[in-house]
Protein backbone atom coordinates (compact mmCIF):
# COMPACT_ATOMS: atom_id res chain seq x y z
CA UNK A 1 0.00 0.00 0.00
CA UNK A 2 0.86 3.50 0.03
CA UNK A 3 2.70 4.00 -3.16
CA UNK A 4 1.54 7.43 -4.04
CA UNK A 5 1.48 11.01 -2.46
CA UNK A 6 -0.05 13.26 -4.11
CA UNK A 7 0.14 17.16 -4.07
CA UNK A 8 -2.75 19.47 -3.04
CA UNK A 9 -4.59 20.25 -6.33
CA UNK A 10 -4.50 23.63 -5.91
CA UNK A 11 -7.12 26.32 -7.77
CA UNK A 12 -4.90 28.26 -10.16
CA UNK A 13 -5.96 31.50 -8.18
CA UNK A 14 -4.50 30.69 -4.81
CA UNK A 15 -0.92 30.08 -4.49
CA UNK A 16 -0.94 29.11 -0.94
CA UNK A 17 -1.50 25.51 0.49
CA UNK A 18 -3.22 24.43 3.58
CA UNK A 19 -0.06 23.92 5.91
CA UNK A 20 -0.47 20.39 7.37
CA UNK A 21 -2.94 19.18 4.99
CA UNK A 22 -1.75 15.45 3.23
CA UNK A 23 -3.09 13.41 0.48
CA UNK A 24 -2.41 9.99 -0.12
CA UNK A 25 -3.92 7.85 -3.59
CA UNK A 26 -4.15 3.95 -2.67
CA UNK A 27 -3.81 3.69 0.88
CA UNK A 28 -6.07 0.43 0.81
CA UNK A 29 -6.14 -1.75 -1.50
CA UNK A 30 -9.84 -2.69 -3.34
CA UNK A 31 -10.59 -6.10 -1.80
CA UNK A 32 -9.98 -4.30 1.61
CA UNK A 33 -12.14 -1.37 0.60
CA UNK A 34 -15.09 -4.08 -0.60
CA UNK A 35 -14.90 -5.93 3.02
CA UNK A 36 -15.61 -2.57 4.97
CA UNK A 37 -18.29 -1.69 2.97
CA UNK A 38 -19.72 -5.19 3.38
CA UNK A 39 -19.33 -4.65 7.28
CA UNK A 40 -20.57 -1.34 6.97
CA UNK A 41 -23.62 -1.66 4.92
CA UNK A 42 -24.45 -4.31 8.41
CA UNK A 43 -23.98 -1.04 10.67
CA UNK A 44 -27.66 0.82 12.18
CA UNK A 45 -26.06 4.17 10.58
CA UNK A 46 -28.14 7.07 11.64
CA UNK A 47 -29.82 9.90 9.96
CA UNK A 48 -27.45 12.88 11.23
CA UNK A 49 -29.00 15.17 13.03
CA UNK A 50 -27.86 18.64 13.86
CA UNK A 51 -29.82 21.20 16.40
CA UNK A 52 -33.15 19.46 15.00
CA UNK A 53 -32.14 19.98 11.54
CA UNK A 54 -31.62 16.26 9.64
CA UNK A 55 -28.89 15.84 6.47
CA UNK A 56 -28.77 13.44 3.99
CA UNK A 57 -26.31 11.77 5.26
CA UNK A 58 -26.01 8.96 7.64
CA UNK A 59 -23.59 7.75 10.30
CA UNK A 60 -22.28 5.96 13.42
CA UNK A 61 -19.02 6.70 15.67
CA UNK A 62 -16.93 4.59 17.73
CA UNK A 63 -14.86 5.22 20.93
CA UNK A 64 -16.04 8.99 21.30
CA UNK A 65 -19.36 10.77 19.71
CA UNK A 66 -20.01 14.24 19.41
CA UNK A 67 -23.22 15.47 21.18
CA UNK A 68 -23.93 18.24 18.85
CA UNK A 69 -27.11 19.06 21.34
CA UNK A 70 -24.91 19.44 24.14
CA UNK A 71 -21.71 20.48 22.34
CA UNK A 72 -19.88 17.65 24.14
CA UNK A 73 -17.88 14.64 23.81
CA UNK A 74 -18.82 11.41 25.37
CA UNK A 75 -17.76 7.43 25.04
CA UNK A 76 -19.55 5.52 23.15
CA UNK A 77 -19.36 1.21 21.67
CA UNK A 78 -15.69 -0.23 21.32
CA UNK A 79 -13.95 0.44 17.91
CA UNK A 80 -14.99 -2.68 16.35
CA UNK A 81 -11.99 -5.61 15.27
CA UNK A 82 -12.82 -5.18 11.45
CA UNK A 83 -11.79 -1.33 11.71
CA UNK A 84 -8.06 -1.68 13.79
CA UNK A 85 -6.19 -2.34 10.50
CA UNK A 86 -7.57 0.52 8.72
CA UNK A 87 -7.12 2.08 11.59
CA UNK A 88 -3.18 1.15 11.78
CA UNK A 89 -3.15 2.17 8.28
CA UNK A 90 -4.50 5.61 9.08
CA UNK A 91 -2.31 6.16 12.12
CA UNK A 92 0.83 5.06 10.23
CA UNK A 93 -0.10 7.67 7.24
CA UNK A 94 -0.20 10.34 9.59
CA UNK A 95 2.72 9.46 12.02
CA UNK A 96 0.78 8.58 14.85
CA UNK A 97 0.27 5.37 17.10
CA UNK A 98 -2.99 3.50 16.39
CA UNK A 99 -4.00 4.12 19.99
CA UNK A 100 -3.74 8.10 19.48
CA UNK A 101 -6.91 7.38 17.37
CA UNK A 102 -9.28 6.45 19.91
CA UNK A 103 -12.65 8.04 18.13
CA UNK A 104 -14.15 7.07 14.63
CA UNK A 105 -17.01 8.25 12.62
CA UNK A 106 -18.34 6.66 9.54
CA UNK A 107 -20.39 8.56 7.27
CA UNK A 108 -22.52 7.52 4.32
CA UNK A 109 -23.65 10.03 1.69
CA UNK A 110 -26.24 9.18 -0.51
CA UNK A 111 -26.20 10.55 -4.20
CA UNK A 112 -27.28 14.30 -4.33
CA UNK A 113 -25.87 14.78 0.26
CA UNK A 114 -23.21 17.03 0.97
CA UNK A 115 -21.64 18.30 4.10
CA UNK A 116 -21.02 22.12 4.88
CA UNK A 117 -18.41 24.51 5.51
CA UNK A 118 -17.44 23.93 9.06
CA UNK A 119 -14.16 23.13 11.35
CA UNK A 120 -14.51 19.58 13.13
CA UNK A 121 -15.13 20.95 16.73
CA UNK A 122 -12.27 21.57 19.13
CA UNK A 123 -11.93 18.24 21.26
CA UNK A 124 -10.38 16.70 18.19
CA UNK A 125 -6.92 16.91 17.18
CA UNK A 126 -5.81 15.36 13.74
CA UNK A 127 -8.36 14.30 11.41
CA UNK A 128 -7.69 11.58 8.79
CA UNK A 129 -10.35 10.78 6.25
CA UNK A 130 -10.46 7.31 4.28
CA UNK A 131 -12.56 7.55 1.49
CA UNK A 132 -14.68 4.42 0.16
CA UNK A 133 -16.62 3.81 -3.57
CA UNK A 134 -16.92 7.04 -5.15
CA UNK A 135 -14.86 10.05 -5.55
CA UNK A 136 -15.78 13.82 -4.41
CA UNK A 137 -14.81 17.37 -4.48
CA UNK A 138 -13.11 18.26 -0.85
CA UNK A 139 -12.77 21.87 -0.67
CA UNK A 140 -11.23 24.15 1.76
CA UNK A 141 -11.08 28.11 2.50
CA UNK A 142 -9.78 30.43 4.82
CA UNK A 143 -10.45 33.71 5.56
CA UNK A 144 -7.82 36.54 4.15
CA UNK A 145 -9.24 39.87 5.45
CA UNK A 146 -12.35 40.34 3.25
CA UNK A 147 -11.67 37.65 0.77
CA UNK A 148 -11.50 33.77 1.14
CA UNK A 149 -8.15 32.15 0.14
CA UNK A 150 -9.67 28.83 -1.52
CA UNK A 151 -7.90 25.06 -2.54
CA UNK A 152 -9.86 22.11 -3.53
CA UNK A 153 -8.64 18.38 -4.48
CA UNK A 154 -10.46 15.66 -5.64
CA UNK A 155 -10.53 13.22 -3.64
CA UNK A 156 -10.86 9.63 -4.55
CA UNK A 157 -12.23 6.11 -3.19
CA UNK A 158 -9.47 3.94 -1.04
CA UNK A 159 -7.46 7.53 -0.17
CA UNK A 160 -6.92 9.04 2.93
CA UNK A 161 -6.23 12.42 3.68
CA UNK A 162 -5.33 14.55 6.93
CA UNK A 163 -6.53 17.81 8.18
CA UNK A 164 -3.71 19.03 10.72
CA UNK A 165 -1.41 22.31 11.62
CA UNK A 166 -3.70 25.56 9.68
CA UNK A 167 -5.57 22.95 7.44
CA UNK A 168 -7.20 22.09 10.72
CA UNK A 169 -7.31 25.09 12.88
CA UNK A 170 -7.86 28.05 10.28
CA UNK A 171 -9.17 26.92 7.16
CA UNK A 172 -12.53 25.07 7.20
CA UNK A 173 -13.60 22.60 4.56
CA UNK A 174 -17.01 20.87 3.19
CA UNK A 175 -17.76 18.46 0.41
CA UNK A 176 -20.53 19.53 -2.44
CA UNK A 177 -22.89 17.25 -3.19
CA UNK A 178 -21.75 13.86 -4.32
CA UNK A 179 -22.68 12.46 -7.78
CA UNK A 180 -23.04 8.64 -6.12
CA UNK A 181 -22.96 6.88 -2.77
CA UNK A 182 -19.86 7.87 -0.97
CA UNK A 183 -18.50 6.47 2.63
CA UNK A 184 -16.13 8.14 4.50
CA UNK A 185 -14.30 6.53 7.71
CA UNK A 186 -12.83 9.53 9.38
CA UNK A 187 -10.41 8.59 12.90
CA UNK A 188 -9.78 11.54 14.84
CA UNK A 189 -7.35 12.23 17.75
CA UNK A 190 -8.35 13.94 20.36
CA UNK A 191 -6.97 17.70 21.82
CA UNK A 192 -5.85 18.95 24.99
CA UNK A 193 -9.29 20.41 25.50
CA UNK A 194 -10.83 16.88 25.49
CA UNK A 195 -8.46 15.21 27.91
O1 LIG B 1 -16.61 12.76 4.48
C1 LIG B 1 -15.56 13.35 4.68
O2 LIG B 1 -14.49 13.00 4.18
C2 LIG B 1 -15.57 14.61 5.54
C3 LIG B 1 -16.25 14.44 6.86
C4 LIG B 1 -16.26 15.70 7.66
O3 LIG B 1 -15.92 16.77 7.22
C5 LIG B 1 -16.70 15.63 9.06
O4 LIG B 1 -17.12 14.55 9.54
O5 LIG B 1 -16.64 16.67 9.77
Amino acid sequence: MHQKQNELDLLPENPSSPQGFAYREDALSASEEARLVERIRELPLKEFEFHGFTARRRNISFGWQYDFSRSRLDETGDIPPWLLPLRETAAAFAGLAPDQLPHVLILEYSAGAAIGWHRDKHVFGDVIGISLVAPCRFRLRRKAGSKWERASLTVEPRSAYLLRGSSRTEWEHSIPAVDALRYSITFRSLSAAAE
